[in-house]
């Protein structure tokens, strides 16, 4: 199939997802056209049978907002054209959805274009709840062709929230658990911790929903009983305040910021425990790469965070704000070798055995086949 692809190509979980299904269909045979205003992060363009079309936004002294909705709705019109798309999917809704449906109306006289939207959470439970918002993301939702949501939760929270009535095809997130996986060496942790301390990470966008600080007030916690050092991946507004609150607990320099990596999965195999603290999460994708590589999520009870994490199984889930109860749990895992064994092994079989691209991309291929084959 030729598949268009739309996403937010330098950040978050649902760019991260959008990008690996692309270079997944790419695999497959199919001919994907990343519609995107930059390269997303995590592709190569050189890959075969993929295409990056850059979405410009011509500003204008009259444009205080460039409308990149439209400029994105004309690119998507264009390259169903030259390429021959049979179908467009969009990830996150907002303005995605309603960029795919303009298009899907400026070339219907033509063509057939159905477009599908994969709703990954703050779509839904932030920005689209938001009262300005809220009309045109429903609209949006309901002219899809299909819709997926990444999780239980997620589609629950659709329905409920915005009473929608189409159906709506829960495709979870995956990983990629060749490129993802354990070191069970970890010498490379090296580089960051000293000799004796364990390593835990933390991966976001720092955006309020994470609770970064969190992090930070469970390592001075953790640190109490065991030496450990944190590695903070990823960067957004609550760096600043992180950073701050680390040198005010005085454990700044057992803490590196790394900001934005493009590797993560040489550096998630080196910790021992990774940190998810979120006041919600709609799957989680951070905890499965996690997971996959052999490391433990100590992560809250949240969304649809407890349909991947099985509590004291694979993982430990507490609470949001209970900085006792989640330290206290990787304290449990740092200090009891075998455990954590145990547990990462699990996780790991879980990770590969329910999560990886060959049990989930045959379900977008399908719903792609349905709505090309629907009339
Ligand atoms: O987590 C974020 O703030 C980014 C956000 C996104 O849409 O880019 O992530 C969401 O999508 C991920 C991939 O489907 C999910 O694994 C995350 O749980 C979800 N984040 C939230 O619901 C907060």
């Amino acid at each position: 199939m030729n598949v268009g692809i739309t996403c937010y190509p330098t950040y978050g979980g649902s760019g991260i997802v959008a990008t690996e299904l692309g270079l997944e269909l790419a695999i497959r045979g199919h001919q994907v056209h990343f519609i995107t205003y930059s390269n997303p992060i995590r592709l190569d363009p050189g890959t075969p049978r993929i295409y990056y079309h850059e979405v410009e936004v011509s500003t204008y002294p009259l444009f205080q907002y460039p409308p990149y909705c439209l400029a994105l709705a004309s690119r998507m019109a264009e390259v169903s054209e030259a390429y021959d798309l049979d179908v467009m999917h969009v990830h996150y809704a907002i303005p995605h959805s309603i960029s795919a449906m303009l298009a899907q109306q400026m070339v219907a006289a033509r063509r057939r274009l159905p477009f599908i939207t994969t709703l990954h959470g703050t779509d839904i439970t932030l920005v689209g709840v938001d009262r300005s918002y809220f009309p045109i993301t429903k609209f949006s939702i309901e002219q899809s062709n299909g819709i997926t949501s990444i999780s239980d939760y997620l589609r629950d929270e659709t329905v409920k929230v915005f009473g929608i009535a189409n159906e709506i095809s829960v495709i979870k997130n995956f990983v990629n658990c060749e490129l993802y996986h354990p070191d069970n060496e970890k010498k490379a942790a090296a580089n960051y911790a000293l000799a004796g301390e364990k390593l835990l990470i933390h991966l976001s966008n720092f955006r309020p929903v994470k609770r970064v600080l969190d992090c930070i007030r469970i390592l001075a916690e953790v640190r109490k009983h065991v030496p450990a050092h944190l590695l903070m991946v990823g960067d957004g507004p609550d760096r600043g305040p992180a950073e701050y609150l680390a040198r005010e607990l005085k454990i700044d320099r057992h803490i590196s910021f790394l900001g934005k990596q493009n590797h993560v999965e040489r550096l998630i195999p080196l910790a021992h425990v990774l940190l998810m603290p979120s006041e919600l999460e709609s799957f989680g994708l951070a905890a499965l790469e996690a997971m996959a590589c052999g490391v433990v999520p100590v992560a809250t009870r949240v969304g649809g965070v407890p349909e991947l994490i099985t509590d004291g199984e694979d993982g430990y889930l507490e609470a949001p704000g209970d900085i006792a109860a989640l330290a206290a749990r990787v304290v449990t895992l740092l200090t009891d070798e075998d455990l954590q064994y145990r547990m990462a092994k699990t996780g790991r079989w879980n990770a590969a055995e329910r999560y990886c691209p060959e049990k989930i991309i045959p379900k977008y291929e399908r719903c792609y086949q349905d709505v090309v084959n629907a009339s």
